[in-house]
């Protein structure tokens, strides 16, 4: 299987040619490792996540969030325990439906992240302005349930059309601005929990069937920003936790 079917999307600023190199080397691995589409709406804090969980974490404060194409990165392991991330680009891009259909349909992943953050996604500035942009948390709330619900029809017809199951993680990402409820926002977006996010979740569930498809619900961190009531460790743990729950359902322990 090819790894760019369509192009060299993502590969921000990496001559083609140490590309190709690279996957010459590596692409003979590269097959096993399972594939994760990583999804949610733009400034939620998906590619600071896969950053982190790639083993590649950015020092420097990340480019403008909303990236316009699919971000690829491979988290490599010598014992075959990687994976294979596939970011698809937020609701502003242009190359999000392609991107959905890519990993959902055309090259259907093994399982997805589907990164939430309370409301905390970071806005987007106007081109050609500087400085922070206010959003509106209700607002913030509102695109996040809308993407949710396009990708939530997504993952279903790919769960009902493959034989074997499918996992999903939602990542309840950017704790550290809400440590005091960290529990209770993680049960809001939990199937069962009557919320509207919750309530959809649970009809991907009957939709796809409980044994096509399991969900599991995490909280985790990737930024800290300088006065973070966050303790780096504890960030690390968060983190952990997740890559931990990615190998079992992966079937890499
Ligand atoms: N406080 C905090 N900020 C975060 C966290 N993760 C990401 N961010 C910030 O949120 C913004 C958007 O993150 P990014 O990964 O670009 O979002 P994307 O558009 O979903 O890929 C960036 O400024 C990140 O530094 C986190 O866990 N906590
Ligand atoms: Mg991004």
């Amino acid at each position: 299987m090819s790894e760019h079917p369509r192009g060299p999307r993502g590969l921000r600023a990496v001559p083609a040619t140490l590309v190709r190199g690279r996957e010459r080397l590596t692409g003979a691995f590269q097959h096993r490792y399972p594939t994760v589409a990583v999804t949610g709406m733009t400034g939620v804090g998906k590619s600071e996540l896969v950053d982190h969980l790639a083993g590649r974490p950015r020092s420097d404060e990340p480019p403008e969030a909303g990236s316009a194409v699919m971000e690829r990165r491979v988290r490599r392991d010598r014992r075959l325990r990687g994976f294979r991330f596939r970011v698809v680009p937020g609701e502003n891009a242009a190359t999000r439906l392609g991107a959905l259909d890519e990993v959902f349909h055309d090259d259907p992943v093994d399982g997805v992240l589907h990164v939430v953050a309370n409301g905390h996604a970071t806005g987007r500035r106007p081109a050609g302005t500087t400085g922070a942009v206010h959003v509106d948390r209700e607002e913030q709330l509102a695109r996040e349930l809308e993407d949710w619900t396009v990708t939530a029809h997504r993952i279903a017809s790919m769960a009902v059309r493959r034989p074997r199951p499918t996992w999903l993680v939602v990542v309840v990402t950017k704790v550290d601005l809400f440590l005091d409820d960290v529990d209770e926002v993680v049960r809001s977006y939990s199937p069962g929990s009557g919320t509207p996010f919750g309530d959809r979740l649970d009809e991907l569930r009957a939709l796809a069937g409980a044994a096509k498809l399991s969900v599991d619900v995490l909280p985790a961190c990737s930024r800290l920003e300088p006065d973070s009531p966050l303790e780096p460790r504890q960030r690390d743990a968060y983190l952990a936790a997740l890559e931990a729950r990615m190998g079992q359902l992966a079937g890499h322990v």
